[in-house]
């Protein structure tokens, strides 16, 4: 089928958004999209280009072996690309792999499988030369990862050096990073006391502890590693024929490999293992989420090969989203920063999916009445992945006698207002926009890692500023000094100062990001980014009509309308003001452009930059100009054709005038990269 230029249209626009929240994710290590987010764009993109091969590019995300680039550790190519496994959830879909390998392989009588537990971490590929850890790779895209060797170096369970009469020249190990369940929970207790942001499993408290740039900060929290693959290079007289004897001998050389594999004959015995463990993987002291099955003779594997982006022969059985069952304490309500009532369920605290849950949502009044959930009462909650923790039933069999029904209040628990539940909505509203929980959960949101990520500014620290009437609205956050701050509660010289240095450097954030901190109803992080795509500053965007709004691709009638509701309210058109005198961004960033253009207007040119420019960084600045095919030079000089003029310049300007050379604006250098991107 042929794809109308619509269809043509919404690939190319799911891809530079996939593409920007790779960017986001692995160069800038701040993600801007929840990572279900991404998954549902990305299939989505999969499956337009399944119905439309003819619109698939080699550079879409659909097209490399896993996708997102990576970090600020030197980025360097894998020796071998590391392949992500495909998912299989029941035994149904184990059996479609089972029958689809075996359909491409007409000998596979008497083969056998080796199942492994899966690992919650982060995958590594360990270069050993003669026998000598020389690198470690973490896995990034598949294709390139970030070269974190002195952070491997610190993982005990690692070998500096192989257990090995002759070594071969070279050897390559995989395996996962992971963090022992243990230190998982104390980390994340030292996070909430310091008012940090929570990990929300051990493999991303494993990816950012091996984020880190001191390596001995990797060396406290005591990572450990498994190893799983081993790759030996061409000319090695080692010889292994199966998995399992590659594991055996991974053992042998030092590695710790995981003790609980099993040899299985067939997918029955497969799936009797994975039941197994389902119950056993809960006293491991840590975290595992399904497990690999591979097929056991090397030989095979390598027949059957690759897809474009999995082994054929090998697959993830994965565990279900974990559910635990607690007993209900009390039931109140959260307002949150739109007023929205959200009942909640107090619990004993109990574990779920490696953290330790005591609160969950009940959503809105309708799904109380439909649990009909009491104090007293058994309750079973799940907590998948980043999701918060919901109550998904009551086990009303285990009801205590004397139980009383719940009733929502009639007023708001914070400032006494009558709350309301307009009809045809699920939702019960506070409707007072002085409510101090409005307040409370704006700023909070405001703070949050996917909005202006202010460190420090959570919870505790937000209830603090306003119980002592430091912050009356956002906009105050800016006004704060470490003089104003350190004298509270709890607070000292030192947080004071880091909390007022956050909020100073929360400054520099995207306008999309500043978009999404605002809270405007049903502008997400993806609606705040497709925004500012489309309306390229504040400006614009408050003057847009529902009819402009609406008629952005992914923009639908309700988030326009209200968008535009949000411009009518003064408060919101008085805070926006104060943002940007403040120093925040209400535009789009050049450096946010793609500068791919390869016309060199500017070749051969010499520039010197001097004084503060109005929106760009000195560096966006020479970035532009080398694009262009310019060089910069940093000090004035008869060779020098222009002089990127911003404010405050100094000496430089004077000399320059004096030798008769050209100025520029930041404007001009802008118009000039436009035009180039228009050849
Ligand atoms: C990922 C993992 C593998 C194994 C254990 N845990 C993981 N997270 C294993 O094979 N034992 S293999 C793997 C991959 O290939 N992406």
């Amino acid at each position: 089928m042929k794809a109308n230029t619509e269809i043509t249209q919404k690939v190319t626009q799911l891809r530079e958004q996939l593409q920007k929240a790779s960017y986001a994710y692995y160069v800038l290590d701040n993600p801007f999209m929840e990572d279900s987010i991404y998954d549902q764009l990305y299939r989505q993109l999969q499956d337009l280009e399944t119905e439309f091969p003819d619109l698939i590019t080699s550079d879409s995300p659909t097209q490399r072996v896993g996708d997102r680039p990576a970090s600020k550790f030197i980025s360097i190519k894998h020796n071998i690309p590391l392949y992500s496994l495909e998912n299989a959830f029941n035994l149904e879909e184990l059996n479609k792999w089972d029958d689809r390998w075996k359909r491409l392989q007409t000998n596979h009588n008497n083969q056998n499988y080796v199942c492994e537990l899966k690992i919650d971490g982060c995958s590594l590929a360990l270069t050993y030369e003669k026998g000598i850890l020389t690198r470690g790779v973490t896995r990034g895209d598949g294709i390139m990862g970030e070269e974190i060797t002195q952070n491997v170096k610190t993982i005990r369970s690692i070998p500096l050096k192989l257990n090995l009469e002759n070594p071969p020249d070279l050897i390559e190990v995989r395996g996962e990073a992971f963090l022992p369940l243990k230190t998982f929970d104390e980390l994340n207790i030292e996070r909430q006391e310091k008012g940090e942001y929570l990990f929300a499993n051990p493999r991303n408290a494993t990816a950012g502890t091996l984020r880190q740039l001191d390596s001995k900060k990797v060396a406290d929290r005591r990572l450990d590693f498994f190893a799983y693959t081993l790759h030996l290079s061409g000319d090695s007289d080692i010889k292994i024929n199966t998995q399992w004897d590659s594991l055996e001998f991974l053992h042998q050389m030092g590695f710790r490999v995981n003790p609980h594999r099993q040899v299985c004959q067939d997918i029955t015995e497969v799936d009797q293992y994975f039941q197994d463990w389902d119950n056993k993987r809960k006293s491991l002291p840590y975290m595992t989420d399904g497990v690999v099955v591979k097929l056991n003779l090397i030989s095979l594997q390598e027949e059957l090969g690759f897809t474009q982006k999995f082994p054929r022969w090998a697959i993830a059985l994965k565990y279900p989203a974990e559910e635990v069952s607690t007993i209900v304490t009390e039931i109140t309500v959260n307002i949150g920063r739109t007023g929205a009532v959200t009942p909640m369920a107090i619990m004993q605290p109990v574990e779920v999916a490696g953290t330790t849950v005591q609160r969950a949502t009940l959503h809105n009044e309708d799904r109380v009445k439909e649990l009909d959930i009491r104090v007293g009462d058994t309750v079973v909650i799940r907590k998948a992945g980043e999701i918060i923790p919901e109550v998904l039933r009551v086990l009303k069999e285990l009801r205590p006698p004397n139980t009383i029904p719940y009733q929502m209040p009639k007023n708001c628990p914070e400032c006494g207002s009558k709350l309301v539940r307009p009809k045809d909505e699920a939702v019960t509203r506070c409707l007072n926009s002085s409510c101090p929980a409005i307040l409370r959960g704006s700023l909070i949101h405001w703070g949050s890692r996917d909005a202006l990520d202010i460190r420090g500014l959570g919870e505790k620290n937000v209830i603090l500023l306003i119980e002592n009437n430091l912050v009356k609205s956002i906009a105050d956050l800016y006004n704060l000094t470490s003089e104003k701050i350190e004298k509270l509660d709890r607070m000292g010289k030192k947080s004071a100062d880091n909390l007022v240095t956050a909020i100073n450097h929360s400054k520099q954030q995207s306008y999309a990001r500043v978009l999404y901190g605002l809270g405007i109803r049903y502008v997400g992080k993806v609606n705040a980014e497709i925004l500012t795509q489309n309306f390229p500053s504040i400006d614009v965007l408050s003057q847009a009509k529902i009819t402009d709004l609406e008629s952005v691709y992914g923009i639908g009638i309700e988030i326009a309308q209200s968008v535009f509701e949000w411009f009518k309210i003064p408060e919101n058109l008085d805070l926006i003001p104060q943002l940007k005198n403040a120093g925040l961004s209400f535009k789009n960033q050049v450096s946010t452009v793609n500068i791919s253009s390869n016309s060199q207007l500017l070749e051969g040119k010499t520039f010197v930059l001097t004084g503060t420019l109005p929106t760009l960084k000195r560096k966006e600045a020479e970035d532009i100009i080398k694009k262009l095919g310019g060089k910069i030079s940093s000090s004035v000089s008869k060779k020098t054709d222009y002089l990127l003029l911003g404010e405050d310049a100094g000496s430089k300007l004077e000399k320059a005038r004096g030798l008769g050379i050209k100025e520029m604006s930041e404007e001009d250098l802008l118009k000039i990269l436009q035009s180039s991107e228009n050849i």
